[in-house]
Parts: structure tokens; C-alpha cells; sequence
């Protein structure tokens, strides 16, 4: 992608989202509708799905001929990442959003022919933006991150994960998963992958893991994350496939290999 283009697009999304993230900031002024999707635990509320109308009437008015991949129906169904594509969760954490009115993230990622260019994720109550680009560092409020190049070794880790990990599930030995959780110096459970992803970036957090995620929650998670030197795959250290929901492993590149082997013990 053109360095020029590239920038005009840096520019125009960094704008749409601050717009968006006034809206929710506004909107939660009024009392919320909530919705059950996948499951009673699985929230959506009229926020989200206002939002995601937001980015692709915007989208498709600036940039017809960019795809869209959306957590709330509002983008194309794609079967592959040719040419420039976003890929948007309008509300990454809307568990947060309706119970803690804070902790909650909109998540951007742009990809170009299936690489990543660009990833914004804004943490909207606290109006902290973390922006990159590819090959170009990553950046909070237009702050340099700093690379992750300290080793962390893993009794000083801080991890994050969810409960799931620790009781019987369908992914990892949980008793493993148990033994990992007292290795490490602390577990952090936020409830928004995107900002887990960010805090990862800022080395807040020495490695996230998470059982199934979707792409709008690690699209633009990863570009940033790669920015600063972290390491992201699924949980057996493959590629990921940003067309599907995977299992991932997101984490400072000095644990990766030590997680990665963890997670392949913990294998049923
Ligand atoms: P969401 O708030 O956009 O739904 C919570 O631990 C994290 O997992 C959030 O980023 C949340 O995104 C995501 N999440 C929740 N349910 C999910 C599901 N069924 N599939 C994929 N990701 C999910
Ligand atoms: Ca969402």
C-alpha cells in the first residue's frame, strides 16, 4: 500500500473512531436495550450495532471499494482478504460496556491483500488511543511504546486469561492450566480482547491467551502487538486465519516459545 494513501486512511480512521467513541460517551446518557446473541451471556446493545452502522455507511461512502468484515451484520460476507479490508468490532468488551460503563474498546484493524497496515484500539472512556502502522512502530496518544526487548521470565509474568482456562474445558487440561497460573507472578482478567491485546503492546501484560476469538476482537490487537516486538498465533503456534474464530496466544516474544510449550503440554 501506498505510504501517502496509507496515512490519508491513518488519518480518516483515527477521525471516524474519536467520533464514534463521543457518540457512546453520549449515548450512555440514556438507559440501554440489550440483546442476548450466542447466548444469555453473549450482549449486544443498540450502541453496538449504531456504531458499526456508523463505520459502514462512512466506509462505504469514502471507500466503495474496501470490504468490511463486522461483528454486527453490517459488513460483507468475505471469503478472503484480497485488496483493503477493515475489519471492525464496534464495542470490543460489551459485557463491560453494559455492567462497568468502562473497560471497553472499538477495535480497527485495516489489511491490505491479507497484511496488516493499520490498527487503532480505543479505550473510549478513558480517550486513550493505541494506533499503529505497520513498520512503523506502535503508539499510545501518539506515544511511542517502547519495544518489548526485556526478558521476562515466567514467575514475573503477568498473564492474562479468563476463569475458563481453570476449570474443565474443551481446549486445555485444566489442572495444567492451574499449574501455569501458579508459575506466574499474577492473572489479570479484563473482558476486552482489543485492550488486552494493547496492554500486551505496552508490556502492562506479558502474554494474553484466549480460547476462541474472532477476528474483530484481534485485528488490529495483532498489528499493534507486532509493532512493539510481541508475538501472536493460535495456541498451537500457527499462523492465525483472520477469516474464522481461533484460539490465541498473544505475548512478549521473550515467553512465547515457554507459553506455546505450556499450552502444548496442557493438550488432552
Ligand atoms: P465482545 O465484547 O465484542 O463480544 C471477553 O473476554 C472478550 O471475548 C471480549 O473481547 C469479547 O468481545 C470476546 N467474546 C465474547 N464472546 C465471544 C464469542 N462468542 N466469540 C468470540 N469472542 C467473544
Ligand atoms: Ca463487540
Amino acid at each position: 500500500m501506498d505510504s501517502d494513501y496509507r496515512n490519508q486512511l491513518f488519518e480518516q480512521a483515527k477521525e471516524w473512531i474519536f467520533s464514534a467513541g463521543k457518540r457512546i460517551r453520549e449515548s450512555m446518557q440514556e438507559p440501554l436495550q440489550i440483546e442476548t446473541k450466542s447466548d444469555e451471556n453473549d450482549l449486544v446493545t443498540i450502541v453496538d450495532k449504531q456504531t458499526e452502522n456508523f463505520f459502514a455507511s462512512a466506509i462505504r461512502s469514502q471507500y466503495p471499494d474496501h470490504g468490511l468484515l463486522g461483528e454486527e451484520g453490517y459488513g460483507d460476507a468475505l471469503d478472503n482478504l484480497d485488496g483493503t479490508v477493515w475489519i471492525i468490532d464496534p464495542i470490543d468488551g460489551t459485557m463491560n460496556f453494559v455492567h462497568q460503563k468502562r473497560n471497553f474498546s472499538i477495535s480497527v484493524g485495516i489489511y491490505h491483500d491479507g497484511v496488516g497496515e493499520i490498527g487503532f484500539i480505543y479505550d473510549v472512556m478513558e480517550e486513550v488511543l493505541y494506533s499503529a502502522k505497520r513498520g512503523e512502530g506502535a503508539y499510545k496518544n501518539g506515544e511511542r511504546l517502547p519495544k518489548l526487548q526485556e526478558e521476562v521470565p515466567l514467575k514475573r509474568a503477568i498473564l492474562g486469561m479468563n476463569h475458563y482456562w481453570l476449570c474443565k474445558n474443551r481446549v486445555r487440561n485444566e489442572h495444567v492450566m492451574q499449574d501455569l497460573a501458579k508459575t506466574v507472578r499474577g492473572l489479570r482478567t479484563y473482558g476486552s480482547a482489543a485492550l488486552e491485546f494493547a496492554y500486551v503492546a505496552e508490556g502492562l501484560l506479558d502474554g494474553y491467551m484466549a480460547m476462541s476469538l474472532a477476528p474483530w476482537d484481534i485485528a488490529a490487537g495483532i498489528i499493534i502487538v507486532h509493532e512493539t516486538g510481541g508475538k501472536t498465533t493460535d495456541i498451537n503456534g500457527r499462523k492465525l486465519d483472520l477469516l474464522q474464530k481461533s484460539p490465541i496466544l498473544t505475548c512478549n516474544p521473550s515467553l512465547q516459545k515457554n507459553l506455546l510449550s505450556w499450552l502444548d503440554k496442557g493438550r488432552e
